[in-house]
C-alpha cells in the first residue's frame, strides 16, 4: 500500500500577485492530508473515500463528469489533466484523510491536489516530474473547479522544506530556500470561521481587473505585457483611463512585489520588526487596495496592533474569509488567544479558532499513518 502525505501552506507575504508574475514567499506546513492508495484490477474504475466527508466518490476514468460534492471536483480534475497529458490509468483505490482545515486560505485544495497528482505518479509509474504535478494541480483548478488560480499554492506544497519558506518568482519559476527559525517568535493562524461567497467570483474578479488594467498600461507604452515590465509612474500615468478599481490593482501588485522581496531580505538578516512591519503594510494593501479582506480578518489585524508581542499580522490566501497570519513572540500566544478569542464573539457572535504551525517538508511518501 502507498502511502502520501500532502501539506498546506502558509504564505508569509506576497498575495495575489502569483498570477500576476509576482514573487511570493510561502512555506508548506505541518497540517497535512494523508492518501493511501492501491490498484484494485479494475480497467477503469477507480473510488476515492474521503473519511472526513464520510463518503466515497466512484470515477468511470472513460467518462469524468462534475461532481456532486464539493471536494470532487479537486480529485476528477486532477485525473482529468493527468489523462490530457497523455498518461493512462488504471483502476484504483484511495482513501484520504485531511488535517488541513477547509476554508482558512491555506490551501487545502492544493494538499488534496499534489497528494493525489503525486500518488498517481508513483503508483502508476508515469515519470512526472514535480514541477509537472504542480502544474497538474493548478491546472485541475482551473479546468475542473473554476477557480483561476495561480501557482503558489501548488508549488509550497510540492516543494516545502522543512524549517523554510520559499521565495519564488513566479514568471521563471526560479526559487530559493529561505531558512525560517524565528524563535521567539511562531506563527499564528486565527481562522475567522467565515468564508464570504464572493471567494471563487471575487477571485476571478481581480484576476481580471489585474489582467486587462496590466493590459491597458502595456499597451500605452508599447511594453510586452507584464507586470515586470511597468512601474508606478506609468501606472500613474494611466490613472484616468484604467479608472479607479484598475488602477488600485495594478498599483497594489507593484507594491506587494516590492514588500515580498524586502520580506525576503529582512527574513534573511533576521529581522523579525521589519517583517512584521511589511506584514502589516500587506494587510492594508489587500483591504484598501486590492479588497480582498472582509471585516472579520480586518477586525482580527486591529486587534493584532494591540498587542506589542505581536510583530505583525495580515489576511492570508485568497481572502473574503479564512485566516490572518500573526508573527508573535511565543510567551504571549496563549493570552492573545484566550483575548481575541472573546472579543471576536462578541463582535461576530462566531467562535474564533486558531492554530500554530510551522514550515516543513513537501508532499512525499511516508510510513508514519495507519
Ligand atoms: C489562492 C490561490 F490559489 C493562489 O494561487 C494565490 O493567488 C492566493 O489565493 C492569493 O495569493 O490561494
Amino acid at each position: 500500500m502507498l502511502k502520501v502525505s500532502s501539506p498546506g501552506r502558509i504564505n508569509l507575504i506576497g498575495e495575489h500577485v502569483d498570477y500576476n508574475d509576482g514573487f511570493v514567499l510561502p512555506a508548506a506546513i505541518d497540517k497535512r492530508i494523508y492518501m493511501t492508495f492501491k490498484e484494485n484490477g479494475h480497467e477503469n474504475r477507480c473510488t476515492v473515500k474521503s473519511k472526513g466527508f464520510d463518503s466515497t466518490l466512484v470515477i468511470d476514468l472513460e467518462n469524468l463528469e462534475k461532481g456532486t460534492e464539493g471536494w470532487h471536483d479537486y480529485v476528477l480534475g486532477v485525473i482529468n489533466e493527468i489523462q490530457k497529458i497523455g498518461c493512462s490509468l488504471k483502476g484504483f483505490d484511495c482513501q484520504m484523510e485531511s488535517k488541513v482545515p477547509i476554508g482558512s486560505g491555506v490551501s487545502s485544495s492544493a494538499a488534496l491536489e499534489c497528494g493525489l497528482a503525486f500518488g498517481l505518479n508513483e503508483l502508476f509509474d508515469l515519470g512526472l516530474e514535480k514541477w509537472q504535478l504542480i502544474k497538474i494541480g493548478q491546472l485541475a483548478e482551473h479546468n475542473f473547479v473554476g477557480t483561476k488560480c495561480g501557482i503558489m499554492d501548488q508549488f509550497a506544497s510540492v516543494m516545502g522544506k522543512k524549517e523554510h519558506s520559499m521565495l519564488l518568482d513566479c514568471q521563471s519559476l526560479e526559487f530559493e530556500y529561505i531558512p525560517t527559525q524565528i524563535d521567539p517568535y511562531v506563527i499564528l493562524l486565527l481562522n475567522t470561521n467565515v468564508t464570504h461567497n464572493l471567494a471563487t467570483s471575487g477571485y476571478n474578479d481581480r484576476r481580471e481587473e489585474s489582467e486587462t488594467g496590466l493590459a491597458l498600461i502595456c499597451d500605452q507604452f508599447g511594453v510586452e505585457k507584464s507586470f515586470r515590465n511597468i512601474d508606478k509612474h506609468m501606472v500613474d500615468a494611466c490613472r484616468e483611463q484604467l479608472g479607479e478599481i484598475r488602477y488600485k490593482r495594478c498599483r497594489y501588485v507593484l507594491e506587494e512585489n516590492e514588500r515580498v522581496l524586502e520580506a525576503a531580505k529582512a527574513l534573511k538578516a533576521n529581522d523579525l520588526n521589519k517583517l512584521g512591519a511589511l506584514l502589516y503594510a500587506s494587510h492594508q494593501g489587500q483591504s484598501k487596495d486590492y479588497e480582498v479582506s472582509c471585516p472579520e480578518l480586518d477586525f482580527l489585524v486591529e486587534l493584532s496592533k494591540n498587542e506589542p508581542s505581536i510583530l505583525g499580522a495580515r489576511m492570508m490566501g485568497g481572502g473574503f474569509g479564512g485566516c490572518t497570519l500573526n508573527l508573535i513572540h511565543k510567551d504571549v500566544v496563549n493570552e492573545f488567544v484566550n483575548h481575541a478569542s472573546v472579543a471576536y464573539k462578541e463582535e461576530f457572535g462566531i467562535p474564533l479558532s486558531h492554530f500554530q504551525t510551522v514550515p516543513s517538508r513537501g508532499t512525499h511518501i511516508t510510513t508514519d499513518f495507519q
